[in-house]
């Protein structure tokens, strides 16, 4: 017996564990895998990681922009609407971009840096909500687009415009962008949002929450 195994005998709850991991030890050591093996094995869980923190940065839009809204309800006693219909901005709704629904919460003073033109419902230009400009103005993720394509639009961390439903007849009520498993058709709010997640897809006129397309999406009000 040797020094080591006398030592093991000695110190360790169970000896026969410590010498066998002891034993084995040089062979997981000694043949370290492969760089591409190693990356194709942390890349995925990298990757979900990343999305993860995605969904999280998404929420967190969604309920300053909920709060935006409602605030400027409050201020002025209506919505940011020149309508009296409910509205939906962003995909699946009219518009289908969101700009004109920033440039009033943005309290935008005219065509000029990242805003498209001067908010005009918000008379007295009070800034409700002021998202970052997007980092990459032809690839526009997380903030304001700077872009002439894309100016004031505001971007989910994916690269979809976020969507906004808000309540623009006035009988605190919103109709359920989806069918099942996402509360009550109607739902009974004022304003909700939703981001339609790393697919892209799915959002205004989906099915089940749950499945499909808008299995990733990122809503404001669950
Ligand atoms: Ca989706």
């Amino acid at each position: 017996m040797t020094d080591q195994d006398t030592f093991q005998l000695k110190h360790c709850a169970n000896p026969f564990i410590g010498h066998t991991l002891g034993a084995m030890h040089p062979r997981i050591v000694g043949r370290p895998p492969r760089m591409p093996v190693l990356i194709g094995l942390l890349f995925p869980a990298f990757k979900a990681v990343q999305n993860q923190a995605r969904q999280t940065q998404a929420k967190n839009d969604l309920t300053q922009i909920v709060n935006a809204v409602n605030a400027f309800y409050t201020e002025y006693g209506k919505y940011p609407l020149s309508t009296t219909a409910e509205t939906t901005f962003g995909l699946g709704g009219s518009p289908v971009t969101n700009e004109t629904l920033f440039t009033e919460l943005r309290g935008c003073t005219g065509a000029t840096g990242s805003c498209p033109a001067a908010a005009t419902i918000n008379t007295r230009q009070i800034v409700f909500i002021s998202p970052p400009d997007v980092k990459n103005g032809a690839s526009p993720r997380s903030g304001i687009g700077t872009d002439a394509a894309n100016r004031g639009q505001y971007f989910d961390p994916w690269g979809s415009n976020y969507v906004i439903r808000i309540d623009g007849d006035y009988n605190n009520q919103v109709a359920n962008p989806y069918t099942a498993n996402a509360g009550a058709s109607p739902l009974q709010l004022g304003v909700i949002a939703l981001s339609l997640g790393i697919d892209q897809l799915g959002g205004v006129g989906s099915a089940d929450k749950n499945a499909g397309n808008a299995a990733d999406d990122v809503i404001s009000w669950q």
